[in-house]
């Protein structure tokens, strides 16, 4: 298949002034975002988007999750386009190129095809996965699972947010229900590119521009509701307390320890945590917390999830609090394609960058994707492998190199018509 000659390149330059532009929407406090899904300025960077890849002569079609398919037409109409994108909703505080990066890096392959006159066989289609944080409504990666007939649409528009707002609600009021049936595209793909942020100190430490990415770990999310009674942290005797949070303490001691256990890969904490009525002088009497769990191996986190329960019960049982698990996110470790693999790691050599393979940490879209189309991801380097804070950084080479990359991969696999 003919793949793009090496000197022809992307446009650092520009795609740098789209992601600087796309962070001034939905600002963190610390120089981040806070654009989180279904939200204003979630709706605002939408609209940015749509405008940027129409005008860059590509077709929006929307579906009923909110997944934005931005359409540059093959020359073969009856070809199955290829999929290049990302997210573009982030962490409450997020950094400016967490899912951005592999959106508007697909919006430049595009730019750049019409700069040098490409014309490809397959059309290609730039995307924006609705929630792929799942931090305001779980789990991650939500819409891109209805997309691939993990969950149902109807599950998806129940999720409630920290508020009690319901995901359909909040998608409804931002205007982007769109009018094509969520996942109808998905036995029509020719394969899917996601380039992402390392989000991990790997590639950094390595001296790498490129990670080819051949896994993903797996992920279990746990949450676990622990009740004890409210009272008095004064007037309350030792012996008489059902605390809640103590409780929670040592069962974040133990998942901290079972996760140890499993050294070199596994990995596990509890990033949201609730307390009630959260009072200085009132003994918490509920707690409730989700605990993420991580393995390349599937036997792991389920030895993980396990010797979980069985350890919290035990706390719990001691302490005279009622504990109760709900399994509110997951999926397994993944393999991509290695066809989309080989064309990632041949285009990294065509252009003369290092790269190495790795075992994606973090979940993305491409996870799902990756189990109803051919689908390989690309990861560039970020500064001291920091993510999901608002000093995530990451160079403009480093930026171009994985967006360079993902043009020759994508061209090459959408075949070049002379
Ligand atoms: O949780 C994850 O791995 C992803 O950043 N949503
Ligand atoms: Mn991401
Ligand atoms: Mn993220």
């Amino acid at each position: 298949m003919a793949a793009p000659g090496e000197n022809l390149r992307i446009n650092a330059d520009r795609l740098w002034d789209s992601l600087m532009e796309m962070a001034k929407i939905g600002p963190g406090v610390a120089g981040g975002n806070n654009r989180q899904t279904l939200t204003d300025a979630d709706a605002e960077g939408r609209k940015l988007f749509q405008k940027w890849c129409e005008d860059a002569g590509m077709t929006m079609g929307v579906d009923t999750m909110g997944n934005m398919f931005m359409t540059r037409p093959g020359t073969d109409p009856d070809a199955l386009p290829v999929y290049v994108g990302s997210h573009l909703d982030t962490q409450p505080t997020g950094g400016k190129y967490d899912g951005v990066l592999g959106v508007l890096g697909g919006l430049e392959v595009v730019r750049t095809m019409n700069d040098l006159g490409i014309k490809t066989k397959h059309p290609i289609v730039v995307t924006n996965w609705t929630n792929e944080e799942g931090t305001r409504f779980a789990p991650a990666m939500l819409a891109s699972g209805v997309f691939a007939g993990i969950h149902t649409l109807d599950e998806a528009y129940a999720k409630e947010d920290h508020e009690g707002l319901k995901f359909g609600d909040e998608l409804k009021r931002i205007g982007w229900v769109g009018d094509e049936e969520v996942g109808a595209r998905k036995d029509k793909m020719h394969a899917m590119f996601e380039l992402h942020i390392e989000q991990g100190p790997i590639l950094e430490a390595e001296g790498k521009d490129i990670g080819v990415v051949t896994h993903g770990q797996g992920l279990s999310w746990t949450q676990v509701t622990i009740t004890g009674k409210d009272s008095h942290t004064g007037s309350t005797p030792m012996p008489m307390r059902k605390n809640a949070g103590l409780g929670m303490a040592r069962i974040l001691d133990l998942v901290d320890e079972i996760a140890w256990s499993h050294k070199p890969h596994a990995v596990g904490a509890a990033g949201h945590i609730d307390v009630y009525p959260n009072s200085r002088n009132v003994i918490p009497g509920k707690v409730v917390f989700t605990i993420d769990f991580r393995s390349p191996d599937i036997n792991v986190i389920a030895a993980m999830e396990e010797d979980m329960k069985k350890g919290a019960k035990k706390i719990c049982d001691m302490m005279g609090l009622d504990v109760e698990f709900e399994k509110v996110g997951g999926f397994d470790p993944v393999t991509f394609d290695e066809n989309c693999v080989t064309a990632v790691r041949n285009a990294a050599e065509r252009l003369g960058y290092t790269h190495q393979n790795i075992i994606s940490g973090a979940g993305h879209d491409a996870c799902w994707i990756n189990k109803v189309a051919p689908t390989a991801m690309i990861m560039c380097p970020c500064v001291d492998g920091l993510s999901h804070n608002e000093a995530e950084e990451i160079s403009k080479d480093w930026a171009k190199a994985g967006t360079d990359v993902l043009f020759h991969a994508v061209v090459e696999t959408a075949e070049i018509v002379e």
